[in-house]
């Protein structure tokens, strides 16, 4: 479903699904928060190497985990009822457990959005153009998230020309979508 989807940072799934499958959040390598729905099902090894996963919330209706679901976990806390099943196999599987109320939802991670470099949500635009123009030229230094996102051209780590040029093609429609990766 979600294997390798390195992008992803947090999630919450929504109660219709009442099944996780197999490897469904495999090597999600971003992922940092999950929130599981009521007597949801999860099959075998379907976080493994969720290396950044921190916290998942586990309803007291959840009774069926599979095998090795967290394997290649990093510092896991199971967030749930006490005596539940949820801390019943945190203390088997020697993960971390903390009362439910306890749970603070952790802040969105500024998702990057390539192009947009005066963070107006909208990409290419003149004043994106513009910023990105004047930062290549040493007329201004862009710093934080424009910084990030203006690296539209992700062969370069730095933010330069390469970059500039990445962006006015997007804006020709010469590029489909940004950040060009060669
Ligand atoms: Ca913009
Ligand atoms: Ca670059």
């Amino acid at each position: 479903m979600f294997e390798d989807c390195i992008s992803l940072t947090n999630i919450i799934i929504p109660d219709s699904i009442t099944s996780i499958g197999y490897r469904a959040f495999a090597n999600c390598k971003s992922l940092t928060n999950i929130v599981l729905p009521d007597g949801v099902i999860i099959g075998d090894v379907v976080f493994y190497y969720c290396s950044s996963l921190r916290s998942i919330v586990i309803p007291e209706s959840v009774t069926s985990i599979g095998r090795d679901v967290f394997a290649g976990r990093g510092e896991l806390t199971i967030y749930g009822v006490s005596a539940s099943y949820a801390e019943t196999y945190a203390n088997k599987e020697y993960i971390s457990f903390a009362d439910i109320s306890e749970f603070v939802e952790p802040e969105p991670v500024p998702t990057i959005v390539y192009g947009d470099i005066d963070l107006d949500s909208e990409i290419g635009k003149i004043a994106d153009i513009v910023l990105l123009g004047k930062h290549v030229a040493n007329k201004i230094t862009l710093t934080g998230q424009s910084l990030i996102n203006a690296n539209c051209d992700t062969r370069d780590p730095a933010v330069n020309v390469a970059d500039l040029q990445a962006l006015i093609k997007f804006m020709l429609k010469q590029l489909s979508y940004l950040p060009y990766e060669g």
